[in-house]
């Protein structure tokens, strides 16, 4: 049986790292094969561009630095996607819909901004951390790179809502660690009780959403 891909989504300081790593423990002590994976994967040479310009250190067009982050996730998908396939539960921390929330909240079109993606390989989970504005702006911890103010993460917020789709589940995250993973451990629940999976495929945004 192959594995589930499972993306988990939101604005900055949501607490993806913590939830994703909580979620691998409780694949493993079901005994059930899980990596993580993470994007912007800042090791590769496209990454490390990314990186340079996520830390301010290099200046890029909107247009340009958009699609290079959907490159790394191109660049990627075949040992993502071989991994899903030989049975290995994957739990990604951002997605293509990171790429589309943060470039559009620049004010770029989002069907462009969808467009670059199309075709990657859609995932069978999208566990959206849903934080209110009030908790952001209580989250005062925002680090020094290019997007990690409350302005811009406010409206990435209302970018990730107009790309909800089937796939995804809202999470509210402005509970505790435990309450978050627990709702997050529910919808997962639900698909690892299925007895089987249709085929992983490469088709996301290829229909009408
Ligand atoms: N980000 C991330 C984008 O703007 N586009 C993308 O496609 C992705 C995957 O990069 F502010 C933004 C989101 C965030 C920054 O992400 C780095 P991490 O999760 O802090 O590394």
């Amino acid at each position: 049986m192959r594995g589930l891909f499972i993306v988990l989504e939101g604005c900055d300081r949501a607490g993806k790292t913590t939830q994703t790593q909580l979620l691998q423990k409780f694949f493993h002590a079901r005994d059930r094969k899980c990596e993580l994976a993470k994007f912007p994967d800042r090791t590769t040479s496209l990454g490390i561009t990314i990186n340079s310009y996520l830390q301010g250190s290099q200046a890029l067009s909107d247009q340009a630095i958009h699609l290079l982050f959907s490159a790394n996730r191109w660049e990627l998908i075949d040992s993502l996607e071989s991994k899903v396939k030989n049975g290995v539960n994957l739990i990604v921390d951002r997605y293509a819909y990171s790429g589309a929330a943060f470039t559009s909240a620049k004010g770029l079109d989002i069907d462009w901004c969808k467009s670059c993606d199309k075709g990657l390989l859609k995932p069978d989970l999208v566990l959206f951390l849903d934080t209110s504005n009030k908790t952001m702006s209580k989250r005062e911890d925002f680090g020094a790179e290019v997007y990690e103010n409350l302005e811009f993460q406010s409206k990435v917020r209302e970018q990730f809502h107009l790309l909800k789709d089937d796939s995804w589940k809202i999470i509210n995250a402005s509970g505790t660690i435990e309450e978050v993973q627990a709702e997050i451990q529910t919808h997962v629940l639900t698909l690892l009780n299925q007895d089987s999976y249709a085929p992983i495929q490469r088709n996301l945004w290829c229909g009408n959403e």
